[in-house]
């Protein structure tokens, strides 16, 4: 990677893996790139920007160009809940901008990582240690874009050599951009709400076991993935990734050990819950460990630790 362009840089993925890369690969190499534009802060000032509507294919071919670009990350989706009560636009951005990403890395000969998801699942998989290979029936408009996604991607790598790769992301725990409409969302306001001194109200019954993962991870897991020699690679999309696997009393537990008056009640998302309850419990990562050295860094505890420390500096200066 030396050119790269991140697609979707204000998201909650985009706005921390484009610092990271630009630390890595230098501040020049990297373009920053949103359909909401111009971008704020760092983003725009540390180095190249530019707008890009993913679900133009113009717009994507024009900055590949324009910068010489040999990566494109494509983090453009809608989430789960939120495509759920919008399937149309799920789709149109889950699969429109990844066809648009494929053709134009296709035609320029760039590399492609575009995630996919836990919800790349359904209810007939096998729910613990979810296995790599296994059956993939999600009932969501979110997973059939992501199952859709993994197929296109190794399609256009078999079809025409496209440096396609991908990772199934738990729920990502953040502290930088929030995430929107997401089942898994829930695994960070709460963080939110325990720093605030508020009453966190959870969407998703005690019992929900969903894989999760801190930010610091998802983000040294993309870069190895891409770093990665092709010829060991046996799988590329998508690859099962995992550090923690908790329900919500165990994260309220872990956060009372730091904020032992912080009060968390049940108020149900009957939508959330279906989805999660579709979703693995927790996922076997064993061919990304293999295959390229997949090692997850934070547990439970150190991410609590670390997210509750960021944040207090955070709401003390808002
Ligand atoms: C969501 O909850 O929709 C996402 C995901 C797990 O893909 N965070």
């Amino acid at each position: 990677m030396k050119k790269i362009l991140v697609i979707g840089a204000c998201g909650q993925i985009g706005s921390e893996l484009t610092p990271y890369l630009r630390n890595i690969y230098g501040v020049n190499n990297v373009v920053a790139a949103d359909c909401i534009y111009p971008l704020k802060g760092e983003l725009r000032e540390a180095g190249p920007s530019c707008k890009i509507d993913a679900t133009q294919a113009e717009d994507i071919a024009i900055a590949v160009k324009k910068y010489e670009i040999d990566t494109i990350f494509n983090l453009a989706a809608i989430l789960s809940a939120k495509a759920e009560a919008t399937p149309m636009l799920g789709w149109n951005v889950g699969i429109g901008a990844l066809l648009n990403c494929l053709e134009v890395a296709r035609e320029y000969k760039t590399a492609l990582f575009t995630p996919s998801s836990i919800g790349a699942f359904g209810q007939d998989t096998p729910h613990d240690q979810t296995p790599q290979d296994t059956l993939q029936r999600p009932r969501t408009i979110y997973g059939i874009t992501k199952v859709t996604g993994e197929l296109l991607s190794d399609y256009y790598f078999h079809r025409y050599g496209v440096d396609t790769r991908s990772v199934r992301y738990p729920g990502i725990i953040s502290n930088v951009t929030l995430p929107g409409g997401g089942t898994t969302d829930y695994a960070v306001e709460i963080y939110y709400a325990a720093v605030k001194g508020e009453t966190f109200y959870c969407p998703l019954k005690a019992g929900t076991f969903l894989d999760m993962m801190y930010m610091p991870d998802a983000l040294h897991a993309i870069v190895q993935l891409m770093e990665a020699d092709p010829a060991k690679l046996k799988h590329r999309n998508a690859f099962n990734i995992a550090s923690m696997s908790f329900d919500p009393e165990m994260l309220y537990a872990e956060i009372r050990k730091h904020e032992p008056d912080f009060k968390m009640e049940y108020r149900l998302d009957s939508v959330r819950q279906a989805i999660a309850d579709s979703w693995p419990n927790s996922m076997d990562d064993h061919c990304a460990r293999e295959e390229w050295g997949w090692k997850p860094s934070y547990n439970l505890d150190k991410m609590t630790e670390d997210m509750l420390k960021v944040l207090r500096t955070k709401v003390t200066h808002v």
